[in-house]
């Protein structure tokens, strides 16, 4: 890290000694998964860097930027709009889920068989180690599966401001109408907290930064589609995960600059892996910081990720959020209309998922689908087993792989993921 931090994490209430531990395994772990990678993009460094002072710059950033009146808010889920927290004068950031932290305190509050994603959220709190957690001004939790939603009553009492946000479970008109009547509620409770405003024309310089967030994203997923792939999926997926902390502005500058090089490397035929390389599409949870397991699995056994169908990924992303609207009500429409497409496996039914996977496998010219469920994690563990069975029946393959965070599977997921490979081969 650039600079000694350790006064504003100290202010900040963090654990020194606790998060000295956390950014020494983190900082471990990315120089042996992402700088030993070969032949990656020169605009990558942007993201070395972004990655090196995630708990340093950033923050100082964010509370440069509180000083001047502006607050944070933290969320869990890409249910959360960011495009009403930039215009209530507020940043939205992502809260880490991605690794274990603190597990015998986190125990103690819930049970041993919930989600790693949620039992790191607690972890994370309980071991005073995530400087955006603990700069949030806001945090909001939304009713998604039952571990979240269960989780979220224990963690009100955690967390100094809690909004929880309801959300349907049904794609229907009564769903949209609650999704509508929660946003504005949610819309209310952030100028509350900023003491600003929503208007019109906020809104809607709020919905354009958003877009041209989710547009450059979107540029960098349509290049991956080139053989040889001109980026790696685990850079790729490091892009989709700096996305829920960056500026804005500045993270969007970026990508473009990635996307005009990938270009290039496509030209000159240069790839992140060799032509012909087996491609596969991840689908399922959520991948959040630090987790890095699975495609670095897949990528060091032969294969390289063309897509991840996940809301650290394109269905966090795909969708642009209409910004003709010239009020405040016909811009919230176009955001309810924005979110509901999101097809978490907390939807029931939920067929615009499976829909979507296909197209991105055609897309993507994947030769296999990679199905990652987290243990414990009902939604998407059920759903895995239709989605497997769907497309092995039009005959893409497909592998369902169920972990943790933890390491101790690593050499049997390999060895699936290798037999998998093979058979693509
Ligand atoms: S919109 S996927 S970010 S809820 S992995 S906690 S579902 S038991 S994270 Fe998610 Fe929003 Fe849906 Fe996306 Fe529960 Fe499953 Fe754990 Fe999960």
């Amino acid at each position: 890290m650039g600079e000694d931090y350790r006064g504003m994490w100290r202010d900040l209430g963090l654990d020194l000694a606790a998060h000295d531990v956390l950014l020494g395994v983190l900082g471990n772990a990315y120089r042996d998964i992402f700088l030993s990678q070969k032949n990656r993009p020169e605009g990558m460094a942007y993201f070395d860097f972004v990655m090196s002072e995630v708990h340093g710059l950033r923050i100082r950033e964010l509370l440069d930027e509180k000083k001047s009146g502006r607050k944070i808010i933290g969320s869990y889920c890409v249910f959360v709009p960011e495009e009403i927290v930039l215009a209530a004068n507020a940043s939205l950031v992502g809260l880490c889920s991605g690794a274990d932290f603190a597990m015998e305190e986190v125990e103690r509050l819930l049970p041993r068989n919930t989600c790693p994603l949620i039992k790191s959220s607690f972890g994370f709190k309980l071991g005073r180690v995530c400087p955006y957690l603990e700069s949030a001004d806001m945090v909001v939790g939304e009713n998604t599966c039952d571990g979240k939603k269960k989780a979220y009553e224990t963690l009100g009492g955690l967390v100094g401001n809690l909004h929880v946000m309801d959300l349907p479970q049904v794609k229907s008109v009564q769903g949209r109408a609650l999704l509508k009547a929660e946003y504005e509620r949610f819309r209310a409770a952030a100028e509350k907290l900023t003491g600003v405003p929503v208007t019109a024309e906020t809104l809607k310089k709020a919905i354009k930064t958003v877009n041209a967030k989710r547009a450059a994203i979107h540029c960098l997923s349509s290049l991956r589609r080139a053989d040889p792939a001109p980026i790696s999926g685990l850079d790729a997926l490091l892009a989709n995960q700096v996305f829920f902390y960056d500026n804005p502005a500045r993270f969007t500058d970026s990508v473009n600059g990635i996307c005009d090089e990938l270009e290039r490397r496509i030209a000159e035929k240069k790839g992140a892996f060799p032509g012909k390389t087996p491609r596969i599409l991840l689908s399922g949870c959520p991948q959040a910081v630090p987790n890095w397991k699975l495609p670095f699995l897949v990528e060091t056994s032969g294969a390289v990720i063309v897509g991840e169908e996940s809301c650290v990924g394109e269905r966090g992303t795909r969708n642009l959020t209409d910004d003709s609207g010239e009020t405040v009500e016909e811009m919230m429409e176009a955001i309810v209309d924005r979110y509901f497409q999101v097809d978490c496996a907390i939807f029931t039914p939920n067929p615009d998922r499976l829909g979507h996977i296909r197209e991105m496998a055609a897309a993507c010219g994947a030769d296999g689908v990679i199905h990652y469920g987290l243990q414990f994690c009902q939604p998407y563990l059920m759903e895995s087993i239709p989605v497997e069975t769907a497309l092995e029946k039009e005959g893409i393959p497909t592998l369902r792989i169920e972990t943790d965070y933890g390491m101790e599977d690593a050499g049997q997921l390999k060895t699936r993921i290798q037999a998998f490979i093979e058979q693509l081969r």
